[in-house]
């Protein structure tokens, strides 16, 4: 296997994923401070020109939650086995993704214009705040009786949301009011997985 990668939070998922697997996969650098991702010859791979991209056998996949989902049916392992098991992984990534990472995205802000340089604005910054303080108790309540996203065993699914509440909660989010979410962060960074994790300076 091939990723497409840079120590950023998306790929992060996958890389994190991939420890925790004890798979093997050859990491291909797209330097995004550099712009690599806009260059024709990474565009070729993915037009969105976002990583990461896994290359397995001939299937090329972008999208970091399908990446997970790949995973987890291909190896059998940190994935639910039954249909209904399954279907609230794909719930929990779709939720990820609708709910939290567009505000997410706003709060990384603050690194994103440490690592590219690019200037940032304060106020959409606010505005992501903003907005997770409304859907973080979601997942504050699911913490409230389970260890994890998918309720007693870690899963692909927690491999997606650590690198998220990594990055905002090192942007200067406070989780203070989130109790249940912080301890979630604080095991999740514990994991050896997670350590071996390639991660930008200060994430
Ligand atoms: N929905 C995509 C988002 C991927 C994404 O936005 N990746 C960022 C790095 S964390 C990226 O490639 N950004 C390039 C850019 O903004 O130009 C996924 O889950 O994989």
């Amino acid at each position: 296997m091939k990723l497409y990668h840079f120590p950023s939070p998306n790929p992060q998922k996958v890389t994190f994923a991939l420890k925790e697997l004890g798979l093997d996969c050859e990491l291909i650098p797209v330097d995004l401070a550099k712009g690599e991702q806009r260059q024709p010859a990474f565009l070729a791979v993915n037009p969105a020109g976002r990583v990461p991209v896994l290359i397995d056998d001939g299937t090329t996949l972008s999208e970091s939650h399908a990446i997970l989902a790949y995973f987890g049916e291909t190896t059998g392992r940190l994935w639910p086995v039954s249909a209904a098991g399954r279907a609230q992984a794909l719930q929990w990534l779709f939720f990820l993704s609708q709910h939290i990472m567009p505000a997410a995205g706003e709060v990384a802000l603050r690194i994103r214009a440490r690592v590219t340089g690019v200037a940032m604005d304060e106020a959409v910054v606010a505005r992501g705040e903003a907005a997770l303080k409304t859907v973080l108790p979601i997942i504050e309540n699911r913490l409230q009786h389970n260890q994890w996203m998918l309720g007693d065993d870690f899963s692909l699914v927690d491999c997606a949301y650590c690198p998220i509440f990594n990055v905002i909660e090192r942007a200067g989010f406070s989780l203070a009011g989130f109790s249940k979410v912080g301890a979630y962060l604080e095991t999740s960074r514990a994991r050896p997985a997670w350590q071996e994790t390639p991660r930008l300076p200060g994430l």
